[in-house]
């Protein structure tokens, strides 16, 4: 993909949706560089000019002129412009849509349900045992639900990795800290697995070294 022109990956160093796209990007071998936004530039224009919505990810791709935040949407975009070989997804048949489900999965019931357990934990500024409570048990049933799925499966769609799977490695890896124990207590060794390998990943790893990187200030977009 050499002769592309880097896309950007407006980016935050904290929290885990940017970098689920970079792992894509790394997979896929797409050229990009990261703008990292501190200081809350992300609630201002010109930011707000290209995501109304103030959050991160957002990517623009100059080689097809796309604009584009949400990173379910992202991921899709990335899929159908830069694996035409598919060797990260599945573009027909049954696949397709099962790929699309643990998208939506991955987008609905993860992110924003480990996102909650970790705002009532570390920064609501009450202690409110039963939200934390309510949170920490939908970590431990989401990943309940994943491994039942693996039980007899290798990946959740067809028999490779595909998007659908890294896109829960960084909530993942942040809700093991957030779940009280909770995933611990139901023994999900299929889940565990998965996620281990998921992890071994040269893209996952490229994904978590940049980041340790950007919390440094590497990337920092200054306006
Ligand atoms: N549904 C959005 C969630 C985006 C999101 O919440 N991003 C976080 C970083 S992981 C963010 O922008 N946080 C900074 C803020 O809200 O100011 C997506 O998947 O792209």
């Amino acid at each position: 993909m050499s002769s592309l022109k880097p896309l950007t990956l407006w980016s935050h160093a904290g929290g885990p949706n940017p970098w689920k796209v970079a792992i894509i990007l790394n997979e896929l071998d797409v050229p990009y560089e990261n703008k990292v936004l501190h200081d809350n530039k992300n609630k201002e224009k010109p930011y707000t000019d290209l995501n109304p919505n103030g959050r991160l990810p957002t990517i623009e791709d100059s080689n097809t002129g796309a604009k584009i935040w949400e990173s379910l949407a992202i991921i899709q975009y990335l899929v159908d412009t830069y694996d035409k070989d598919n060797k990260l997804s599945y573009a027909s048949g049954p696949e397709k849509y099962e790929q699309l489900q643990w998208l939506a999965f991955q987008a609905s019931g993860q992110g924003p349900y480990f996102g909650q357990a970790t705002w009532f934990q570390v920064f609501h500024p009450e202690k409110l045992p039963s939200a934390i409570e309510r949170y920490q048990n939908e970590i431990a049933r989401v990943n309940w639900v994943l491994d039942t799925y693996l039980q007899d499966h290798e990946y959740l769609v067809g028999d490779k990795v595909t998007v659908a799977d890294l896109a829960f490695v960084t909530w993942a890896n942040i809700g093991a800290h957030m779940d009280g124990g909770k995933t611990k207590e139901k023994n999900l060794t299929k889940y565990d697995a998965w996620m281990a390998k998921l992890n071994e990943r040269p893209s996952v790893k490229k994904a978590y070294a940049d980041q340790a990187e950007a919390k440094e200030g590497k990337w920092k977009w200054k306006p």
